[in-house]
């Protein structure tokens, strides 16, 4: 017990968990988005925010951009504040969902001249990679269509394959082109990217910089999403997760509020398949909108849930379950991966935080820092950072 404690800590202070930059303006619903005083007005007020984050829990050192909602005039200095700060730039998500153009699709619009300016979108996105030093850049398509026989589904593969290609073609070696699904939203009767074996298609056809992106909340109730994890850890093609919680549909919420018992099993298949080592390339990025409770305390309490899936994760005693397991003993097996679950593995994070000097509660130490009515008294005047800014 003692040497799995003693991995489990060797392992855990190695772990990263990056930020969206979105998390940090007002979000909301279609009903209504409620502002708080404080919050960020631009890319620049993001980062000093994400910044905080990064201090008070120690783990989550890189900020992911939205384009065109983070553009800046000069990248170099919005890199170079992020380095001020102690952190940097993490994966660049592009846009194909905000513009009138759009309205029949992007990457698969059977209008060329369509196509072709999401495709140039990307082009302006690596631009921003090589500016901030982003080695990701990540795809969110939200193509699809309303009605049975609105366009033909095969053609929009088609078109989505070829404009993959030149989307692929721009990137540089060692830059990752990670490709994200989900079932329906904005459109209801065909997604063009619904799930994870459209995605990885997509990959396989592309090439080895090519991954998928787990988002959690983009699945139908009820989906295994650990089974899907260890399918594309499987093929070496799980580029990252998109973090959140979901109760009904894309909620946005909280990483481990709504099912924490899921996001230990999903851990535990990345530590069963070796996948917390940085090097494995999985990238564990948060998607969210705080969209009633504060956003900075909003993401620590994120982080952490994901640290605390991951502590108990990495307590599972491999060994004993793999006896089980070979004995067929079904309440053994089961047993062990619930004691793990079952363990307080807060006293172990406190230690991890005491061993590399950090708050060992990160959430009271940010309320310590009286940030909060600093920016609140601060950031008087101009327009505070939403969904589309
Ligand atoms: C789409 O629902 C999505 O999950 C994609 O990652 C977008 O880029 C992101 O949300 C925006 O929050
Ligand atoms: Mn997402």
């Amino acid at each position: 017990m003692t040497d799995l404690r003693d991995r489990a800590l060797a392992a855990l202070a190695t772990q990263t968990i990056e930020l969206p930059s979105w998390a940090f303006g007002n979000s909301g619903t279609r009903f209504k988005v409620f502002g708080q005083p404080g919050v960020a007005r631009d890319p620049f007020e993001k980062l000093q925010d994400a910044a905080q984050v990064h201090a008070s829990t120690g783990v989550a050192p890189r900020v992911s951009l939205h384009i065109p909602w983070d553009r800046v005039e000069n990248y170099d200095e919005l890199a170079a504040h992020a380095a001020n700060l102690g952190i940097s730039i993490g994966a660049i998500n592009s846009n194909l969902f905000q513009d009138d153009d759009y309205r029949l699709g992007s990457l698969t619009h059977p209008d060329p001249a369509v196509r072709k300016k999401a495709i140039a979108h990307h082009a302006e996105c690596v631009d921003v990679m090589r500016a901030t030093g982003s080695t990701d850049l990540k795809l969110w398509l939200p193509d699809g269509t309303n009605y049975a026989g609105q366009d033909d589904l095969r053609a929009r593969q088609d078109r989505l394959a070829e404009s993959l290609r030149e989307v692929y073609a721009l990137l540089d070696p060692g830059h990752r082109l990670l490709i994200e699904y989900k079932f329906f939203e904005p459109y209801f009767y065909a997604t063009d990217i619904p799930d994870w074996g459209t995605s990885l298609l997509h990959c396989l056809e592309l090439g080895p910089q090519a991954q998928v992106v787990l988002d959690t909340g983009h699945h139908a109730p009820g989906t295994n999403i650990e089974f899907i994890v260890m399918q594309l850890l499987r093929v070496g093609r799980l580029g990252a997760f998109d973090f959140n919680s979901r109760n009904y549909a894309d909620d946005d919420l909280i990483v481990g509020s709504a099912d924490p018992f899921q996001l230990f099993r999903i851990m535990h298949e990345i530590v069963g398949n070796d996948a917390l080592r940085p090097e494995s390339g999985v990238n564990f990025m948060l998607d969210q909108c705080h969209n009633i409770e504060p956003k900075i305390p909003g993401q620590i309490r994120s982080v952490m849930n994901v640290q605390e899936a991951t502590a108990k994760a990495l307590l599972v005693d491999r060994e004993a379950l793999r006896t089980a397991q070979l004995a067929g003993d079904v309440l053994g097996a089961n047993g062990v991966l619930m004691d793990a679950y079952n363990t307080d593995v807060r006293p172990l994070l406190v230690e991890l935080r005491e061993s590399k000097g950090l708050p060992t509660d990160p959430y009271a130490a940010y309320a310590a820092t009286g940030y909060a009515d600093t920016i609140a008294a601060e950031r008087i005047g101009g327009t505070q950072a939403g969904w589309g800014a």
